[in-house]
């Protein structure tokens, strides 16, 4: 298993359309093997979704895993949603799409490819999904709050779609030169110097 580098907004990477997987293609050891190394880029990040495109890999498989954690890492059962308790973790979407799509809800969003910045973004409030799983079988889940803004904004990503380009259009500029002005810092220096 590997850690793979994750490509910063604006990255024209993040900007392409990822393509879809055939069912053969899933079952390669280059597809099984991508969804691991997404999984441990993700968990090391550490961050809730995280999609091929900013692995810089223009195909359309996504892994995500929102449960909630104590801070030594361990999921917290008692605060599973009745959605989050039906799925089988963590999520790999393999082709995903969003069948149903209701309400609204706004949620404070951030990115492994704009880390730092993070803003009010808003998408739909329930989504159902379906997708292909490492075995090229097809499934459905259902999702609100955290999970379900989570699956539409990686979502977004295999569509050439950052959150960024959600926001209004003073909110996109402002982000947008404030990333030209302060760009990314890393993240262990950040660290090390919050807590001198
Ligand atoms: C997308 O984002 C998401 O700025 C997943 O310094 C985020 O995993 C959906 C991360 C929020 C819904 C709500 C961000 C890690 C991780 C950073 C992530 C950072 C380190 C973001
Ligand atoms: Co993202």
């Amino acid at each position: 298993m590997a850690t793979l580098k994750v490509y910063t907004y604006p990255d024209p990477i993040l900007a392409k359309k990822a393509e879809t997987i055939s069912d053969q293609e899933i079952l390669s050891e280059e597809i099984q093997t991508l969804a691991q190394n997404m999984l441990e880029t993700m968990y090391k990040a550490p961050g809730i979704g995280l999609a091929a495109n900013q692995v810089g890999v223009l195909k359309r498989i996504i892994v995500m895993d929102t449960r909630a954690r104590t801070k030594e890492g361990e999921v917290i059962e008692e605060e599973l949603s009745e959605f989050e308790k039906k799925i089988q973790w963590p999520l790999v979407l393999i082709n995903p799409e969003i069948i149903k799509k209701e309400g609204a809800i706004e949620y404070e969003e951030g990115c492994l490819s704009v880390p730092g910045y993070y803003e009010m973004v808003k998408r739909a409030g329930f989504v159902k999904v379906r997708a292909k799983n490492l075995k090229a079988e097809v499934f459905e889940f259902e999702a609100d709050d955290l999970l379900g803004v989570c699956v539409q904004h990686e979502i977004d990503h295999l569509n050439g779609v950052v959150f960024v380009e959600r926001l209004t259009p003073i909110k996109r500029t402002m982000i947008r030169n404030k990333i030209k002005k302060y760009g990314y810092s890393d993240p262990v220096e950040e660290k090390s110097v919050s807590n001198s």
